[in-house]
């Protein structure tokens, strides 16, 4: 696959990129998962920075530096917890995309790159959540042509499976 839209299985701390996104909570404190694994690679200062931010609302986004990290930033934003699907999970967690590539539109950065937001502890369903996400981001690449790629950097071969079949059922590839 190799548009601007590609699907890997990686680590996303450990990826040369402009933006990594971070499957943070409203507090931007920390936590486990990814979340406690960026924090640990980027080091302390981006804990300070965080705490500088008040928080942030479900499904929108917040941007800092990337400090130890080799990515230029780093994108937090904090995703719906599943509570069967009448929370408004669905439009959060688009939300959460959208306003992740609009501050990467924002501070100028080309290349994005993104977890499984909230399909860890926040135990969104996989298949509903690859097809928010590619159809997402899939609309907005299409608008966007500032940014050159986007990738979805799965931890793990059964994440990476709906998301590379969430990708090859959207249109023509970008
Ligand atoms: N690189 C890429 N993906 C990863 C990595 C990594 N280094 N580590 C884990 N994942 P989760 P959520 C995957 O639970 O569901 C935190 O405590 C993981 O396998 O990290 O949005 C926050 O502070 C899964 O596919 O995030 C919040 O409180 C995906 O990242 C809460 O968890 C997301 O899993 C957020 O829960």
């Amino acid at each position: 696959m190799s548009g601007r839209i590609q699907v890997i299985k990686g680590d996303i701390t450990k990826q040369e990129v402009d933006a990594i996104v971070n499957a943070a909570n409203c507090s931007l404190l920390g936590g486990g998962g990814v979340d406690g694994a960026i924090h640990r690679a980027a080091g302390p200062e981006l804990l300070n920075e965080c705490r500088k931010l008040n928080g942030c609302k479900t499904g929108d986004a917040k941007l800092t530096k990337g400090y130890n990290l080799p990515a230029k930033y780093v994108i937090h934003t904090p995703g719906p917890i599943w509570r069967g699907g009448q929370k408004k999970e669905i439009e959060l967690l688009a939300s959460c995309y959208e306003s992740c590539l609009r501050l990467a539109s924002k501070h100028g950065c080309r290349t994005v790159d993104f977890p499984s937001i909230s399909t860890g502890v926040y135990h969104f369903p996989l298949e509903k959540a690859s097809v928010i996400a590619m159809s997402v981001i899939y609309d907005y690449l299409k608008e966007h042509k500032e940014i050159e790629r986007v990738r979805m950097v799965c931890f793990d071969d059964r994440t990476k499976s709906y998301y590379e079949k969430a990708l090859s059922e959207l249109g023509e590839e970008l």
